[in-house]
């Protein structure tokens, strides 16, 4: 294994290196299982025993980012969050005997440092709790707080103004869909907005999502963030269809809130708001 400076050595150089002087010892960075989280190239070897190799697919599943070759054939890149986990090594670029396998990794293997050759194609696999791109959650389950507000929201496309009748100071405010117009008691928001005492948005406050209940990100960017990017075309949409649904929305200094505006996903009934409570803590 070959450890990379980021900001140094130049990738194909590195590769060429591998093909003119071996494999160097690996380096401090690598640990027990002969893998590093810094971006490395990992070279193996592949023995084979046919005179006239067959098709074969390199098995990238527990590996993270990166680009593979076989005997100096670029085989394409990799991500572990599919759908596709295998990379097609075509016969004709294997021959009987050693074949060198080269890797290069970003964040290098989750689990053993290995790589597998199988005989069938793996194209719709999602590993999408490998992404790290993903935002992880602070909250996991409903945490609630004080119940501060009730009610229930016309049907239709037009933004809902929810006044509390005073300030409320908390840290984390939690919207609960209790019923939903959706057949499929599916919830979404277009756009979500706390207000100031006198109604206007409070666009100052940084604020981050750190729970709810579920979020679609397969069939489409449903993600909750889209609740609070400013943009009405972009909405949270949960992928449960389990009843109550909930997103909470944390502010990082305590704030004083009067109200929310709740806009719902436009034109469409799916995941509309009936019946909802507020809570902050
Ligand atoms: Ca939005």
């Amino acid at each position: 294994m070959i450890p990379l400076d980021p900001d140094g050595e130049d990738i194909l150089e590195a590769v060429a290196k591998i093909g003119r002087d071996g494999v160097p010892p690996p380096s401090a960075a690598v640990d027990a299982t002969g893998s590093s989280d810094s971006p490395s190239l990992y070279v193996g070897k592949l023995d084979v025993s046919d005179e006239t190799p067959s098709d074969t697919f390199l098995d990238m599943t527990n590996w993270t980012k990166g680009i593979a070759w076989v005997n100096g054939h670029n085989l394409g890149r990799f991500w572990s969050i599919g759908p596709q986990q295998t990379l097609y090594v075509p016969g004709c670029w294997l021959r009987k005997g050693g074949n060198e396998i080269v890797v290069l990794d970003f964040f290098g293997p989750r689990g053993k440092c290995e790589v597998d050759f199988v005989g069938k194609a793996v194209l719709d696999v999602l590993q999408l709790d490998t992404d790290f791109n993903r935002v992880r959650r602070a909250h996991e389950k409903f945490a609630g707080g004080e119940e501060v507000a009730a009610g229930t929201f016309p049907s239709g496309d037009a933004s809902q103004v929810v006044m509390f009748g005073k300030g409320v100071r908390g840290n984390y405010f939690t919207l609960q869909a209790v019923t939903t117009y959706d057949a499929k008691n599916l919830a979404t928001i277009s756009e979500f907005a706390f207000l100031d005492r006198d109604g206007n948005p409070m666009n100052a406050l940084d604020v981050q999502i750190t729970g709810v209940d579920s979020e679609e990100e397969i069939r489409e960017d449903g993600v909750a963030e889209n609740a609070v990017d400013g943009q009405i075309e972009a909405f949270w949409l949960t992928s449960s269809r389990t009843l109550p649904h909930w997103i909470e929305f944390h502010v990082p200094a305590k704030a004083e809130v009067f109200g929310f505006r709740y806009t719902p996903r436009q034109g469409k009934d799916i995941g509309r708001i009936k019946d909802w409570k507020f809570f902050a803590r």
